[in-house]
């Protein structure tokens, strides 16, 4: 069996997540870790039993390239094209968090050179690979609602994201980049893509600079009408961190992914009622546990296709169509505007 071995670029708060999602596979090795602060890489290092930490990505390639497979991409947004540009003028695969780039230029622009270096580029787009998700879009595909006119999609919060991940404060531009490439890549997951968008946003805490508020109005090309709806400044009775919520109505019926992974289906015979909670793995902080739980099969898609055995979803070329709506929708903020895509 050939062992696909990896570097990881950045060792911060979400690295220990996406490396215990990659140790779920018998396949894939970790070589080398590198981090700005080198202690924080050593300290992931011995956690993962990995012998090689840098703070210099250049040197890491220089020891490493010949080895490696790909690279993992977990650092800050900032870096993105930058490390995305050195891995793949060595031969490398690349996997990239989400989102891509601060920019719609500088994310077309890592897509090219990934292109031109006859490398793959993925985009670690896990909410899509939710237990929930996948199992909603099934009972969607069976056609018991029948044809579908309108759909909502929310992700509505008040959970302290910011004392895990402080940089989001920093961020001019915040919930779009940082949910909306989640929810608005479910929006074309579940039904395909938009022909038109109008968007409004709304700074609620005034602590942070960016928006954290956004409310996307989307016309599909197959006509439905889908409000994709997020905020981190929701204070409910139910908080729904970090479960994404769906309702879709058809003409014969009305499926919603409620809190707690509960699907229900009604048409005029009945409610049926599904259950789609996630794999609960033993390093899952049961906090972030269906998005810790979807990030094994979103890195068992890409490295299908690393291998040569299947298509992975979220290449960076489909996920530059997420990317584009999520650009697309401050534009619409800022110019009050229908935006047709
Ligand atoms: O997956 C993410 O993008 C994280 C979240 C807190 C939602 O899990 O920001």
């Amino acid at each position: 069996m050939k062992i696909y071995k990896f570097a990881v670029l950045g060792t911060g708060f979400w690295s220990g997540y996406q490396l215990a999602g990659w140790s779920e596979l018998e396949n894939v090795q970790p070589i080398a870790f590198y981090n700005r602060t080198l202690d924080k890489a050593r300290a992931l290092a011995d956690q993962f039993n990995v012998e090689h930490v840098y703070d210099d990505v250049d040197e890491l390639f220089e020891n490493h390239a010949a080895e490696l497979d790909f690279v993992d991409i977990i650092t800050d947004v900032g870096t993105h094209e930058l490390f995305t540009t050195k891995a793949a003028l060595h031969g490398l695969n690349v996997i990239c968090q989400k989102p891509m780039s601060p920019t719609l230029e500088a994310s077309e622009n890592m897509v090219k050179v990934c292109k031109e270096a006859n490398v793959g580029f993925y985009v670690h787009e896990n909410f899509r690979f939710q237990a929930p998700i996948r199992k909603l879009r099934e009972i969607l595909g069976s056609g018991v609602i029948g044809k579908v006119f309108k759909a909502n999609v929310a992700f509505c919060s008040g959970f302290p994201v910011f004392d895990n991940q402080p940089f989001l404060k920093e961020l001019d531009e915040f919930i779009l980049t940082d949910i909306g490439s989640h929810v608005l890549d479910i929006a074309r997951y579940l039904f395909g893509e938009a022909e038109s968008l109008f968007c409004h946003t709304a700074r609620v805490n005034q602590e942070i600079r960016g928006e954290d508020v956004a409310n996307v109005l989307l016309r599909m090309r197959n006509g439905i009408s889908c409000y994709v709806e997020m905020s981190y400044a929701t204070i409910a009775e139910n908080e729904t961190f970090p479960q994404t919520l769906v309702r879709v109505e058809g003409d014969l019926g009305t499926i919603e992914l409620l809190q707690n992974f509960e699907i229900r289906t009604t048409t005029r015979m009945g409610t049926m009622v599904t259950n789609a909670e996630p794999l609960m793995y033993s390093w899952v902080d049961p906090a972030y546990a269906v998005v810790h739980s979807s990030i094994v099969d979103c890195n068992r898609n890409i490295l299908a296709e690393i291998a040569g055995t299947a298509q992975a979803e979220t290449t960076g070329m489909d996920n530059l169509e997420t990317t584009r709506l999520v650009h697309l929708a401050y534009q619409s903020a800022r110019e009050k505007k229908v935006i047709s895509l």
